[in-house]
């Protein structure tokens, strides 16, 4: 692995810090990440690669894990060869100066390769249609995502600070987050289900069924694992598991970039935290907004399990 040390933060990389959202072709991305977009667009995918793509906070973590432990026949110690992020790197995520580029380190790994990503349709490199990948899309609920979303901007000082709770939900309405609006998200991945190969989950599904849901993922990649192995990939990649494991719970990131006192990467792993959050008149305007994003597919989505 050419980075597997902890992550730190330099003098040189606090230019980055808590600055606003830089649009690439209309889509509000991490600063950091911003430059030079030649290196998505002209990003060589292979044939072997898996992509694992979602809109932020919807499971991506999870399912990386359960990817991995699943090419890797479920032996959890081969699993635990590196942290997340280098087993799975996130395609656009760069810090110039402090971490390199996705794609550079996806170029260095042998295939097949798992990829982390978060863009959107528009911005997906046209190499992954082109060699035909496989696509895992992972949806969530928007009113989790919301407040998944709204805690991780809070500890990450690479996005802009999320202000109040309220405004938030107000900034999640108007698609005024990072990466774009939740609905176009994920409807579009949905649309695109029809003519692609794609496998679209739901974290509300994994976390109601776990062995279920794992089972999809292992027959889309084509593995038949025996059943005491299934149970032993539940076990590792619960959420308990995950947030006790270094190698998934993003405590290898300095303190500098990913603030776990403010709030632990790993936070709930629940269906319903949005009630703990939400007031009536918030979760009026949200249903609304909801309603009408959804209108027109048959899309769906639960906010309790
Ligand atoms: S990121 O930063 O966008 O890649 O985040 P992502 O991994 O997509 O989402 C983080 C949320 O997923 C929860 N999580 C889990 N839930 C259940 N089981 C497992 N194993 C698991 N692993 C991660 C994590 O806690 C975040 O959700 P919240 O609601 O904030 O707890």
């Amino acid at each position: 692995m050419p980075w597997k040390q902890q992550i730190t933060f330099h003098k040189m990389e606090s230019e980055f810090i808590r600055k606003d959202w830089v649009k690439i072709r209309g889509v509000p991305m991490i600063c950091a990440c911003s430059p030079n977009w030649d290196r998505i667009d002209n990003f060589q995918a292979r044939e072997e690669d898996i992509i694992i793509a979602t809109y932020p906070k919807s499971g991506t973590t999870w399912m990386s894990e359960i990817v991995d432990v699943i090419l890797n026949d479920g032996d959890i110690e081969k699993s635990q060869r590196d942290v997340i992020f280098n087993k799975v790197p996130m395609l656009e995520f760069w810090v110039p100066g402090a971490v390199p580029p996705g794609s550079e380190l996806l170029d260095s790994l042998p295939s097949p390769r798992v990829v982390k990503t978060h863009l959107p349709v528009s911005l997906f490199p046209k190499s992954f249609w082109e060699k035909n990948c496989k696509i895992i899309y992972v949806a969530r609920n928007p009113k989790d995502v919301a407040v998944s979303f709204y805690h991780f901007d809070k500890m990450n000082q690479l996005h802009p600070e999320p202000g109040t709770w309220g405004g938030y939900v107000d900034k999640f309405i108007q698609g005024n987050m990072g990466f774009g609006p939740w609905g176009a998200h994920v409807k579009e991945f949905w649309a695109r289900k029809k003519e692609r190969n794609i496998l679209y989950m739901f974290y509300e599904d994994m976390l109601e069924d776990p062995k279920r849901e794992i089972r999809k993922v292992m027959k889309y990649l084509e593995k038949d694992l025996p059943e005491d192995v299934l149970e032993n990939i539940c076990l590792h990649t619960s959420f308990k598991a995950m947030k006790d494991n270094p190698n998934t719970n993003y405590t290898a990131i300095s303190s500098s970039i990913m603030d776990q006192s403010v709030s632990p990467f790993m936070r709930k792993g629940i269906c319903g935290d949005w009630k703990n959050h939400f007031t009536v008149s918030q979760n009026e305007k949200f249903d609304e907004y909801y309603q009408k994003e959804i209108s027109g597919t048959n899309l769906s989505f639960r906010f309790q399990v």
